[in-house]
């Protein structure tokens, strides 16, 4: 018997315990705190983030499962006005996010003028056919109270909102009081996932993507959106064994940033390694092995075709 006691039928398929479930997409502006945001309710990491616009790749789903309710939050690439092939790509599959979802999540930067960058995806989030809509202003541990009243009195006119939430997604203020309000706008239906996932990620797209984000903190403005990761090779541990080796190539564009990463005497890659690894054996639960080489490959942003290959973008 399910939490709230109902059932339903799945035609051809059988009879499954209702919940309250759905999926609820987080849409904003680059930076607003949207991956941030799913981190601090899923309690552990499962996005990168990082303050460089466009950190967010991939089209992820974390999976929030209760006795009563399976929320399941996707987090989005920040909507912008596209300059290349990978920011047209991460459009893409950000608007695709919206068009089949329960509940849209407008996120809001708190410490940010609301401007046109918002307008531009609150358009898009008033045309989404979703059930309903919330605005979470988020980072209200950067304002005072009454900027938080003053940003919300703007933001509420950007779209026609059901309910709005104010949080910190790094203090953990009120990320629950988020979570109780999309819970309340979800439909009865199916837990879409197994209780016990947390993530539809592979777990060679966030050891990726892990390694990636330390290159973002560690090289700041002079390389980001140059760099792709790819994982080359993965050698689970023995049988009883507690270590897992994992070899990674960085991709970017020029020469000059290969220096960048690769730093004086590779002072900076093993900075990124060290951090890496890190994050790599939490994740894992074993101790690590990481393996890095940094490559050139001139122009992969701009060619569709090595975008696919590095695993960005949806249904590709
Ligand atoms: N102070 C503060 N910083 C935040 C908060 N949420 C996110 N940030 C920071 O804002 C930057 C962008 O966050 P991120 O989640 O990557 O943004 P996204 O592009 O919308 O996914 C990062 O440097 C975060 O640490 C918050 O609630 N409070
Ligand atoms: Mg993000």
């Amino acid at each position: 018997m399910s939490a709230n006691g109902r059932s339903g039928e799945i035609p051809g398929i059988g009879a499954y315990e209702s919940v309250l479930s759905g999926f609820v997409a987080l849409v904003g502006r680059p930076n607003a705190g949207k991956s941030t945001l799913v981190n601090a309710v899923m309690g552990t990491k499962v996005a990168i983030t990082s303050d460089t616009p466009q950190t967010t790749r991939h089209r992820l789903r974390a999976i929030v499962d209760r006795d009563d309710a399976q929320v399941v939050l996707v987090d989005t690439p920040g909507l912008h006005k596209p300059h290349d092939a990978l920011g047209e790509e991460l459009n893409r599959s950000s608007l695709l996010a919206l068009s089949d979802v329960d509940v849209a999540c407008l996120v809001v930067d708190a410490s940010a003028a609301v401007g046109s960058g918002d307008a531009w995806v609150a358009a898009h989030v008033a045309k989404a056919e979703a059930a309903a809509r919330v605005l979470v202003l988020t980072k209200a541990d950067l304002v005072s109270a009454e900027r938080v009243q003053a940003q919300l009195a703007k933001a509420r006119t950007l779209a026609d909102f059901d309910d709005e939430v104010v949080v910190s997604a790094t203090t953990g203020f009120n990320v629950d009081g988020f979570v109780e309000v999309v819970v309340r706008l979800l439909p009865e239906g199916p837990r879409y996932f197994p209780r016990d996932m947390a993530t539809d990620q592979p777990i060679e797209v966030m050891m990726a993507e892990f390694v990636r984000e330390k290159v973002l903190l560690a090289t700041r403005e002079e390389v980001p959106h140059a760099v792709g990761v790819v994982i080359d090779d993965v050698e689970w541990p023995d049988e009883g064994g507690d270590l897992t080796s994992i070899a990674a190539t960085i991709y970017v564009e020029r020469d000059s940033q290969k220096g960048i990463i690769v730093g004086k005497g590779g002072e900076m890659i093993k900075r990124v390694g060290t951090e890496a690894r890190a994050d790599l054996e939490r994740l894992l639960g074993t101790r690590v092995y990481l393996d890095l080489v940094v490559k050139v490959k001139k122009h992969w942003r701009r060619d569709a075709s090595q975008i696919r290959r590095f695993g960005y973008g949806e249904g590709l």
